[in-house]
């Protein structure tokens, strides 16, 4: 009998980005979002970028942003991200992103911009008057960083959702208005590491602009700098280490934190240190942070030796990625009725 030849189907895609607006990723960034741009290569065609054009949203020192593409993509290789199986770009490469991000900013209305609590909060401290206008258009820069892939999966951390919602309204309204061009991006937002907290603040993010140096574990800091942070970090009164993020936020942080470092669940952590109070424990999970951010940091001081290989993986990667946005853009150009240089279509 005559073998049947059969195609292999495509696999669905993941894309995420992560901004360059700090030298470290924090904890936040890991597990909210890189440990499962790792994993999620498993299955997917990966897409993952450093989104500089997003960094310049809030004001940047050149020479200090020019200085974070190789340690940012160093960072991703190090948290497991493998550029033999996915696209690492620089966003600014592919200029496909800004040419979509301007057509969805003309089918997005002031009001839906004006709702998202982002850039509220970012613009906080200075007015909503202050703020650019590129803080502003920012999630629709984000909705076309997503759409030109065309991914099943953006993997990300909780503040995003909202951005994700907006996504989704624009892929709708597009394909309603011209022609189903895109599918609806699922969030793949983890429940239990989807918001990680601010040691100091523990009702508050993680953040690199909002937390203070005592709030904020970065994956690049000196391991005894982190144990340190850790066993300093705000526990809640009473003594009892159990998991309840309205009574003991900063307790039930620490043991998200414990459980997704450890792989050991919530529950048993609860009854390893029922009757030991908070100091055994915030002890003993400085030492899994030591374990953990020590390989994360000799790993990337190693990638960081070889930066010519690193700008190759980005160049390689922008290459791939203009394939797929390339041809999406076309068919979004033809839609709504430019033309696109070189295109070929009239
Ligand atoms: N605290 C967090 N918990 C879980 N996920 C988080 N992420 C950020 N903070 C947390 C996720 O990390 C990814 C990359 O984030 P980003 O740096 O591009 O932007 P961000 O969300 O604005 O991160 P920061 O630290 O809060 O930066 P600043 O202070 O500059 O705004 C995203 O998937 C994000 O959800």
């Amino acid at each position: 009998m005559a073998a049947m030849s059969t195609t292999p189907a495509a696999l669905p895609r993941v894309l995420s980005g992560i901004q360059p607006t700090s030298d470290s990723f924090h904890f936040g960034n890991y597990l909210g979002a890189l440990r499962q741009w790792a994993s999620l290569q498993d299955g997917h065609e990966a897409f993952y970028f450093i989104a500089d054009l997003h960094s310049l949203t809030v004001p940047q020192d050149p020479k200090e942003l020019r200085k974070r593409f190789v340690a940012c993509a160093a960072q991703l290789i190090a948290s497991g991200v493998d550029p033999a199986r996915s696209a690492m770009f620089l966003q600014s490469h592919v200029p496909e992103h800004a040419e979509l991000g301007w057509v969805l900013q003309c089918i997005t209305s002031f009001g839906e911009a004006r709702r998202m609590t982002q850039f509220k909060d970012k613009s906080g401290k200075d007015g909503e008057g202050a703020a650019s206008v590129g803080l502003f258009a920012y999630p629709m820069l984000m909705a076309a960083d997503i759409l030109l892939y065309r991914p099943k999966y953006v993997p990300v951390g909780e503040d995003q959702r909202q951005h994700l919602e907006l996504t989704r309204d624009l892929a709708q309204r597009f394909n309603h208005r011209y022609k189903k061009t895109f599918p609806l991006p699922e969030p793949y937002i983890l429940k239990s590491t989807g918001k990680i907290y601010d040691l100091q603040n523990p009702t508050a993010k993680m953040s690199k602009s909002a937390s203070s140096a005592a709030g904020i574990i970065d994956m690049l800091d000196e391991p005894s700098v982190s144990a340190k942070k850790i066993r300093s970090a705000v526990t809640d009164s009473g003594s009892e280490v159990r998991f309840d993020p309205e009574e003991k936020p900063g307790v039930s942080n620490l043991l998200t934190i414990y459980s997704s470092l450890s792989g050991r669940t919530v529950p048993e952590l609860e009854d390893a240190y029922a009757g030991r109070g908070y100091g055994d424990f915030k002890k003993d999970l400085a030492e899994v942070v030591v374990d953990f951010v020590t390989p994360f940091r000799s790993r990337t001081l190693e990638l960081l030796d070889d930066r010519a290989e690193l700008e190759a993986v980005l160049e390689r990667g922008s290459a791939q990625a203009r394939e797929v946005a390339s041809r999406t853009l076309s068919d979004v150009y033809d839609r709504v009725g430019l033309i696109r240089i070189g295109s070929g279509r009239d």
